[in-house]
């Protein structure tokens, strides 16, 4: 038998017959039934029942495109990589103004990678960096403050470099949360766990704590060699302080978020047992979300590019899916710290807008996304 036929031949047998006389099985009706119909469907047809249907599957209020426009005030002039601003925090609105904060690397010469870093010279973007802030009035143009937590000395946790730092808002009291490198980003790994500084005002004073507030896990743990991107939101009465770890690698395959919870923001914090509660993602944001939590996952993981809700804050799962997720998203959260129980959402918020830095090497600086993600889209408190 000539090749050809022998593959048709098989290929006659491989199609699966259809079960039972197809002239007979009752046809799907042409009006889409509100009730499960009880003939064999699909396992698509079964989705369309016993998840998108269901009251808690948010796929409606969750999905969203995402629109990028660049802000005025963080000069986009420099491109030879001697200035980084990226990693924004959650934006914060006091006194009528927005803030947000940070990691922002100022040096002479630009990164030099993890081979050419050194005692003196930047290896990341992140390297030998502070967390600077800055204030706005209507999320467009911004005026860059100063610094608000620098490097401190040795050995403090953080003397080689902070970055990446987010907000919370506890009883009066502002704490910015931060990655506190204690050896060059890059000699071994991303290599960092996160520590804390406290301030009365947004404008700082701010005092570091100058101890590890989320620790690296054990030897052997997920987390065991990066604490990175702190996430902290208020939610059943407590710290819900989220985090990313990357299972000591770049594992792209998956990218993992923890969990740790804490009664008071110095700590302690304990780590969820169910670590990690979400399986892709890079620097995630998150939200309150009616009862639950909702997580923009992007960039990496089986999940990426997902937006994620959970009943408890801790068993996430897809609600939807879109294209572009703002990356290194820093929301603006209205109801980040009021512990509502309802939580209403995010429409707009700072990210990276990555541009060629020097030598080659991409580096971030900030610009704003816009989403509709909210269910009181257009009142004015979500603006
Ligand atoms: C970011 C974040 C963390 C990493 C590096 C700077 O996207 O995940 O902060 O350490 O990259």
């Amino acid at each position: 038998m000539k090749k050809g036929c022998m593959i048709y031949g098989l290929l006659a047998v491989l199609i699966v017959p259809i079960p039972g006389n197809a002239a007979e099985q009752q046809s799907f009706p042409y009006k889409l039934p509100m009730e499960k119909p009880d003939i064999p469907l699909s396992e698509a047809m079964e989705r369309v029942y016993d998840d998108y249907a269901s009251p808690t599957y948010w796929w409606n209020e969750l999905f969203s495109k995402f629109r990028y426009t660049p802000i005025e005030g963080l000069d986009y002039s420099n491109h030879d990589g001697t200035v980084t601003r990226r990693d924004p925090s959650k934006v914060i609105k006091h006194a009528g103004r927005y803030y947000v904060w940070y990691t922002c690397r100022k040096t002479e010469v630009p990164p030099q990678g993890a081979q050419g870093g050194s005692e003196t010279l930047p290896s990341f973007d992140w390297d030998m960096s502070e967390i600077w802030y800055a204030t706005s009035e209507d999320g467009f143009t911004w005026k860059e403050q100063g610094v608000a937590v620098r490097r401190p000395p040795k050995p403090a946790p953080g003397w080689r470099s902070v970055s990446t730092p987010d907000i919370l808002v506890w009883k009066g009291t502002y704490y910015l949360y931060y990655q506190a490198f204690q050896e060059m980003p890059g000699k071994r790994g991303d290599d960092c766990p996160v520590a804390v500084s406290w301030a009365d005002s947004p404008d700082g004073p701010w005092t570091p704590l100058n101890r590890t507030v989320i620790p690296n896990g054990p030897a052997g743990a997920w987390d065991q060699y990066s604490i990175h991107d702190p996430y902290p939101l208020v939610y059943r009465g407590r710290i819900y302080l989220y985090y990313k770890s990357d299972f000591n690698g770049r594992p792209e395959l998956i990218r993992a978020q923890g969990l740790a919870t804490a009664d008071h923001p110095l700590g302690p914090f304990e780590k969820c047992p169910l670590n990690p509660v979400l399986n892709s993602g890079h620097e995630t944001a998150y939200f309150p979300f009616k009862g639950g939590i909702a997580a923009l996952a992007g960039r990496h993981g089986n999940e990426m590019e997902s937006i994620q809700w959970s009943p408890d804050g801790i068993n996430f799962r897809e609600e939807a899916n879109s294209t572009l997720l703002p990356v290194a998203a820093g929301p603006y959260v209205p109801d980040a710290f009021t512990d509502s129980g309802d939580g209403r959402g995010i429409t707009w918020g700072l990210c990276h807008f990555t541009q060629v830095g020097g030598q080659g090497r991409m580096h971030s600086m900030l610009g704003r996304f816009d989403c509709d993600l909210s269910l009181d889209y257009h009142d004015p408190q979500m603006k």
